[in-house]
């Protein structure tokens, strides 16, 4: 098998804002990344670049910059997106309480223009609650109805499963164009 391929990967990040897109991504490419703005959209990206097997994989991020809701995000925002991740906080406030509730509505807006592509969901900032206290239930219910990939408890302050939730849903879309490309 070929292993000197390049694939190129769109990931959108969405959730509500203050939950920490921005901070995971940052923690994910650990600086070596490029970042750059697109105004019109309101959105931002980051590049970042990895191996598998000797394959190149060139990602790039895509998360709302500042203030926008799942009501006005601009559709090139999705557009072409090869996987998405949803972040919730896991705060007990009204960030974190509402972060959960509005799961289903950036999942519905997600829908509205990529079919099928895989989704995980983030659990963000474990690092502000007591983990063995957390109500996984309730994340294993919204699993199986959004039918989502999986999803990870992350916290981008201390690093926790950030390395290992991104490569998930990396990995996933990895072995899927691969398989694609032999045929
Ligand atoms: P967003 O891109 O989703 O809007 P940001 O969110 O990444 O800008 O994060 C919003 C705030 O939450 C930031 O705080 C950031 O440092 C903090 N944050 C993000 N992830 C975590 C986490 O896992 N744990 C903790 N404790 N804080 C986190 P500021 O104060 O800079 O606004
Ligand atoms: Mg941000």
């Amino acid at each position: 098998m070929n292993n000197n391929q390049i694939f190129i990967f769109k990931i959108v990040v969405i959730g509500d804002e203050g939950v920490g897109k921005t901070s995971l991504i940052k923690k994910y490419t650990q600086g070596s990344f490029e970042k750059d703005y697109i105004k019109t959209i309101g959105a931002q990206f980051t590049r970042y670049e990895k191996e598998i097997n000797g394959d190149t994989i060139k990602l790039i991020f895509w998360d709302i910059a500042g203030q926008s809701d799942f009501n006005f995000l601009n559709p090139l925002f999705y557009k072409e997106s090869r996987a998405c991740i949803i972040v919730y906080s896991l705060e007990k406030n009204d960030l974190g309480n509402e972060s959960f509730k509005h799961i289903e509505n950036w999942h519905n807006e997600l829908n509205k223009y990529c079919r099928n592509i895989p989704v995980i969901l983030f659990a963000n900032k474990v690092d502000l609650v007591e983990e063995n206290e957390l109500d996984t239930t309730k994340i294993q219910k919204i699993l199986k109805k959004q039918n989502f990939l999986g999803y990870y408890i992350t916290s981008a302050k201390t690093g926790q499963d950030v390395i290992a939730a991104f490569n998930t849903i990396i990995n996933e879309l990895y072995y899927k164009f691969k398989a694609l490309s032999s045929v």
